[in-house]
Formats: structure tokens, C-alpha cells, sequence
């Protein structure tokens, strides 16, 4: 990335600025959302820095508990949180304000600095320091590339941390997976030699309903498009007749399930659950290179299922 020196050393000399920073997850967190906030909160204690992580919007994710430093997070929203104690922000694996939050419109505190460091092709860069970095298929990986270039120690820790951050959202084989990804893992690997046991536990943790809502899912596939598009889809209903809820549904990506048959090239997974939906998509290589029918509802929903960023529309 061009200006990665730059920005590395302006995000430094911000952090060096501060002294009580705030971390969050993006709503529905993963393992890189996990993962790369831990390892920052990690780096910053040893900083001598006043930090504090945020849970967000949805419960914390109990198949990522194992984490070193997860019981620190805190089951709050960024509502919820008192902006004046802090004086700057770190987004991380975030590309838009509604990845802080979606229960209500995000607006940053004058007084409150902010930092976005992610890797979404999609982050239009909304932090007063931006550092996007779409090559890459983790922000794990660009937070190694920080702290390397920091000369921060990276600890057992840290490395626990960030590697479930590089192979949860790269799987090493996504977009974006490159020599580099393995240059990271494998410096990473010697630090944290017993990385697949942490694998291990992160694809071992899912719980019996995680189990019953992927297996609704599979057995709503629609498919459109030819056959080239498949749509898994559960309504709020559904949900709540199974006593199940949204976030069941972390831990596995049903969309990866269904792309996963020869011929179907995109896959999505709708949840409807209370006032919003949310569209986990798998898709092609070149996903521009598929148009998006105007399609009809699923069973059980209101809204038209619109085309996933990156995808061109059409009205018929
Ligand atoms: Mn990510």
C-alpha cells in the first residue's frame, strides 16, 4: 500500500496524543472484528494507555470467548457509552458509521478524535485518519503491519488474537489471500505455535442453535437467475417460533454453504429480525459481472431483496 509509512507514523503520533481510547465491534462481529480490536486493546495496555472495548449492538459472540483479553469487552452500544470519557476512537474492520451502529445515526463528538483502519473496498474513509487497505483479507493483517512498523511486541496474546482474525475472514483462500497473508501467519505461528487448537475452538464452538437456524435456512433455498443466484431466507417469525434469534446465527456462513454448489455463483442469507435485514452475501470473483434482477420478496418479508454493494441493477 502507497501510503502505509504515512499514515502509520500519523496514526502513531495520535495514539501517542491520547489517553483514553475507546475500541468497539461491528454488529454482528466476527473473528477479524474480535480479533483485531482485542490485539489493539492488548498493544494499548502495554502503551500504559486508558482503554476500553465495546460489544455494540449484538450479544457478544460466545464462539470467540477464548479469546485472550475477551472478557474484557463490554456488552454495551455505542449509545450507551459516555463519549466524554474518551478522546479517541479506533474503528476497526469497519466500513461505514453504521458498522459502530445501526440502532441509531452515528455522529462523532467534536472533542473525540477518530481512526479508521480497514480493509472493505467499500469504506468511503468517515474517521479524521483513514487507513484503508483493500489488498489485504483481514484487518488483522493490517494491524500486524501497525504494530511491526510501530516495533510493538507482539505477544502470545496478541498473536492468539490476530490470527483468528486472518483465518476467520481470509479462510486462506478469499479475495485478497496473498504470500503475504502466510508471511504474516507464519511470523504469527512462531509466536502462537498452538494456533490450531485456537482454529480448533473457533470452528468447535457453535451451539444447537446455530445448528437449527443454518438448517432452516438450507431448507428455504430458492434460486433465481438461471440457478446462478441462491436465497436462504428466515423471517422474524420463524425466528421467534423456533426460539431462535439473529445472532444464532454468527459462527456460520450459511451464504459460503450455498456458493459452495457447483453453479450457484451467489449466494445470500436474509435475516429478518426485528426492523432489520441483513444481507450476508457470498459472491463471485467479478461480481460486477452479474446483473441483479429486480426479485420479488421471499416468503414471510416485506422488502424486495436488493443488490449487495459492488453487484449492477436493473429495473425490468
Ligand atoms: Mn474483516
Amino acid at each position: 500500500m502507497k501510503n502505509f509509512a504515512r499514515l502509520a507514523a500519523k496514526i502513531k503520533k495520535q495514539i501517542d496524543e491520547s489517553s483514553r481510547i475507546l475500541l468497539h465491534l461491528h454488529p454482528g462481529p466476527d473473528g477479524d472484528s474480535v480479533g483485531s480490536a482485542l490485539a489493539f486493546y492488548h498493544a494499548l495496555k502495554h502503551l500504559k494507555k486508558n482503554v476500553e472495548i465495546i460489544g455494540g449492538d449484538s450479544p457478544l459472540p460466545g464462539y470467540l470467548s477464548h479469546l485472550p483479553g475477551f472478557k474484557h469487552i463490554k456488552p454495551q452500544t455505542y449509545f450507551q457509552t459516555d463519549l466524554d470519557r474518551f478522546d479517541l476512537f479506533i474503528i476497526l474492520d469497519s466500513a461505514a458509521p453504521k458498522m459502530i451502529s445501526s440502532l441509531n445515526t452515528v455522529v462523532f463528538p467534536p472533542h473525540l478524535k477518530t481512526i479508521v483502519i480497514d480493509h472493505h473496498s467499500t469504506n468511503p474513509g468517515f474517521a479524521d485518519i483513514n487507513l484503508i487497505d483493500t489488498t489485504v483479507p483481514a484487518a488483522a493483517q493490517i494491524v500486524y503491519s501497525l504494530f511491526s512498523s510501530w516495533k510493538i511486541k507482539i505477544t502470545k496474546k496478541i498473536a492468539a488474537c490476530l490470527l483468528t482474525g486472518i483465518y476467520t475472514d481470509s479462510q486462506f483462500k478469499y479475495d485478497q489471500t496473498s504470500w503475504k497473508t502466510f508471511e504474516v501467519t507464519s511470523k504469527l505461528s512462531k509466536i502462537y505455535p498452538q494456533f490450531p487448537a485456537l482454529f480448533s475452538q473457533v470452528d468447535n464452538n457453535n451451539t444447537p442453535q446455530t445448528i437449527k437456524l443454518v438448517g432452516l435456512l438450507l431448507s428455504s433455498v430458492e434460486t433465481y437467475l438461471g440457478k446462478h443466484l441462491a436465497i436462504a431466507s428466515i423471517s422474524h417469525q420463524q425466528l421467534k417460533k423456533n426460539h431462535l434469534s439473529k445472532s444464532d446465527g454468527s459462527g456460520i456462513s450459511t451464504a459460503n454453504i450455498l456458493k459452495s454448489v457447483t453453479g450457484w455463483d451467489i449466494a445470500v442469507t436474509l435475516l429478518k429480525s426485528g426492523r432489520e435485514l441483513s444481507v450476508p452475501v457470498s459472491v463471485p470473483v467479478n461480481p460486477k459481472s452479474i446483473i441483479w434482477p429486480k426479485l420479488p420478496p421471499p416468503p414471510g418479508m416485506a422488502e424486495a431483496i436488493r443488490p449487495p454493494p459492488g453487484l449492477l441493477s436493473i429495473t425490468p
